[in-house]
């Protein structure tokens, strides 16, 4: 037997990532790696309410949503904070549970909520699992979406048919 056979066998990490796509110029496929390696980490110790389980205490690491987001190039005029005010964020969940925040709850210039996407928690890599949506403000854990398969960005859709009096 060779030495290199009989060295015990570690199967490679399963690695989650998840689409960001949309209303963006550079639509990207981003692994939790990805997001560990292409922006700075920020930290955030949370505490959220779950219905089920009671309070929930966890140290999250990861980059903001905004920057991963902003470096897909959303079609908004940059300049323009009207602009940038009609956009929305939609994050999908593996099992098909999603949230959406407006573009400018995390937008410097509006709300500018910390709100990451996770490559750890607890001090445990997100590698296998998957990114997780972290909304330090949130009172309950409904948005704190797991396993991450997708986060859209897009502009609502608004009719500008005037209304119509019944
Ligand atoms: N993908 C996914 N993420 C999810 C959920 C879910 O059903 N699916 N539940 C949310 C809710 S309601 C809470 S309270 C938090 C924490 O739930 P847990 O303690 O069951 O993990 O995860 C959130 N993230
Ligand atoms: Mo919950």
């Amino acid at each position: 037997m060779s030495r290199l056979s009989a060295q015990p066998r570690t199967p490679p990490p399963l690695l989650t990532p998840f689409a960001l796509l949309g209303d963006v110029e550079r639509p990207a496929t981003l692994t939790v790696a990805d997001l560990r390696s292409g922006w700075e980490q920020h930290r955030a110790e949370v505490v959220f309410d779950c219905a089920t389980n009671g309070p929930q205490h966890h140290s999250f690491e990861g980059p903001l949503l905004r920057e991963v987001v902003l470096d897909a190039h959303p079609v908004f005029d940059a300049r323009r904070r009207k602009d940038r005010s009609r956009y929305l964020v939609a994050v999908t969940g593996g099992d098909g549970h999603h949230t959406v925040l407006s573009w400018a709850e995390v937008d410097a210039d509006f709300g500018n909520a910390p709100v990451l996407l996770a490559t750890r928690m607890d001090g445990r890599g997100l590698d296998g699992a998957g990114s997780q949506l972290v909304v330090p403000a949130d009172r309950c854990g409904a948005r704190y979406i797991s396993a991450i398969s997708h986060v859209w960005v897009g502009a609502w859709p608004v009719s500008v048919q005037p209304a119509r009096c019944a």
